[in-house]
């Protein structure tokens, strides 16, 4: 039976499809990244295979790992935001289309525990995890303590009887076996890791919700807020997104009896291409573009032209869920992110010191209490800062505001609104976004040269 799920942590190969090489990508770093990617090939190829096959796959795995490790993100620019390598990837592209349990009254066993938790709190992790998919379905899980059950979880390292060995700390967290019979619905943990309650080490109860989410039949799911997005990221609240409730009700229906009323799913991650599309902020980094949206962010790559998503908590745990405004101060190689009155400045995927700070540290008045759009003019050094219908201008250089400010909106930029959503400075041209539309300025001559959708950015 193929298993349909291997916790990768490190390497976020999906990631390094999307954003490998800084602007300026050498021959030599293409040619790798293609030889990569021919390795990844193979070893998915391998992984689709039936075990017996479990020791070249991981020996291509580490392979692969140490391809990745040593060569592509030794070559990576130290400008370019590269890889985040703190990313923890959940691989599966054995898709499960189909399989399901044909009843939904289904047994569990722990078979043996993790030292790392009490066992109580090993109990209470499982249960939450169960309940969260019997919250929203009719399966009811009944746990037994002895004989067979139809989930046997069970914690190991290495080798643990399944000829799918384990791999040390790191690498695979756990995996399960899709619904059948014997080692069907078998959910596996590697005690190499470390299992927590919080967010220190794995979370026990996510991954269990989201290895059980295997188990009973699922694959993984394109939205990087779903709980089963192929990335480990732990996030506190309710784990289920819209996407993982319509998935498992598409199997198993809907909970006839929805009295339960703190079942809130998130809602689905945006849609790049809708074209009623709008943007909360939007800034250069490091020669990408990062357009926020509620909690996810889109990257976008000058060599590539699909936009990657992801959540904002996934590169930034620091940040809060939805930010106002962003924008890069290349000199300084830093991003600022404004969200109500607090500002965070960012080094890559790191938290400059002395973050977040009042806004009003820039000199703004105190009625201020959220910026909508804020970018820099790079060959000025200004830093427009727009909130509600006027505007600020800040001097990079001197730190300080500049005199004469706050003017209109709509005096000094005609023809874009009273208000701007998001801003961001490209090629000589000052692009605002209001609503649905994306409004192309030019800077030298303030005039207003098109009009197009929001989601031109994302190359819709
Ligand atoms: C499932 O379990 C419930 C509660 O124990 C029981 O009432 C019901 O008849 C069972 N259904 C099936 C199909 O076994
Ligand atoms: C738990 O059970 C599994 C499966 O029987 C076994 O391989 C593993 O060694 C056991 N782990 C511990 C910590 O006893
Ligand atoms: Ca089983
Ligand atoms: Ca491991
Ligand atoms: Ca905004
Ligand atoms: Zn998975
Ligand atoms: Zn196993």
């Amino acid at each position: 039976m193929a298993i349909t799920d291997l916790l990768l942590l490190l390497l976020a190969v999906t990631h390094a499809d999307c954003f490998p090489f800084s602007a300026g990508v050498r021959e030599t770093a293409a040619e790798e990244w293609q030889l990569a990617q021919k390795h990844l090939k193979q070893f998915n190829k391998l992984r689709a295979e039936p075990e017996g096959e479990t020791t070249v796959m991981q020996e291509k795995l580490r392979e692969v790992q140490k391809f990745f490790g040593l060569q592509v993100t030794g070559k990576l620019d130290t400008k370019s935001l590269g890889l985040n390598t703190n990313a923890q990837y959940v691989d599966s592209d054995t898709k499960q289309h189909g399989a399901k349990w044909p009843r939904t009254n289904l047994t569990f066993r722990i078979v043996n525990y993790t030292t790392d938790l009490r066992k109580s709190e090993v109990d209470k992790a499982i249960s939450k995890a169960f309940n969260i998919w019997s919250s929203v379905t009719p399966l009811l899980f009944r746990r037994v303590y002895k004989g067979k059950a139809d989930i046997m979880i069970s914690f190991g390292t290495k080798e643990h009887g399944d000829l799918t060995p384990f791999d040390g700390p790191g690498g695979f967290l756990a995996h399960a076996y899709p619904p059948g019979e014997g080692l069907g619905g078998d959910t596996h943990f590697d005690d190499d890791e470390t299992w927590t309650r919080d967010s220190t080490g794995f979370n026990l109860f996510w991954v269990a919700a989201h290895e059980f989410g295997h188990a009973l039949g699922l694959s993984h799911s394109k939205d990087p807020g779903a709980l089963m997005y192929q990335f480990y990221s732990y996030n506190q609240g309710y784990p289920l997104s819209q996407n993982d409730v319509s998935e498992i009700q598409a199997l198993y229906g809907e909970w006839p009896n929805p009295t339960i009323q703190d079942i809130k799913p998130k809602p689905a991650a945006p849609e790049k291409c809708d074209p009623m599309l709008t943007i909360d902020a939007v800034t250069e980094l490091r020669g990408e573009i990062v357009v926020f949206k509620d909690r996810y962010h889109w990257r976008l790559h000058p060599q590539h032209v699909e936009a990657h998503q992801e959540l904002i908590k996934f590169n930034w745990p620091f940040l809060p869920n939805e930010v106002d405004a962003a924008y890069e101060n290349p000199q300084k190689d830093r991003v600022f992110i404004f969200s109500g009155i607090k500002m965070w400045a960012l080094n890559g995927y790191n938290l400059e010191e002395g973050y977040p700070k009042y806004i009003h540290k820039l000199g703004l008045p105190k009625n201020v209490r959220r910026i909508d759009a804020a970018v820099n003019i790079q060959k000025t050094g200004k830093t427009l800062l727009f909130s509600g219908d006027q505007y600020w201008s800040y001097d990079e250089d001197s730190n300080t505001m500049d005199t004469g400010f706050p003017r209109q909106i709509e005096e000094d930029y005609p023809g874009i609104g009273p208000k701007v959503d998001a801003a961001v400075y490209q090629y000589g041209y000052l692009y605002f976004f209001h609503k649905h539309h994306r409004y192309e300025y030019s800077y030298t001559e303030k005039k207003l040269r098109a009009i197009q959708q929001t989601n031109t950015i994302l190359n819709c």
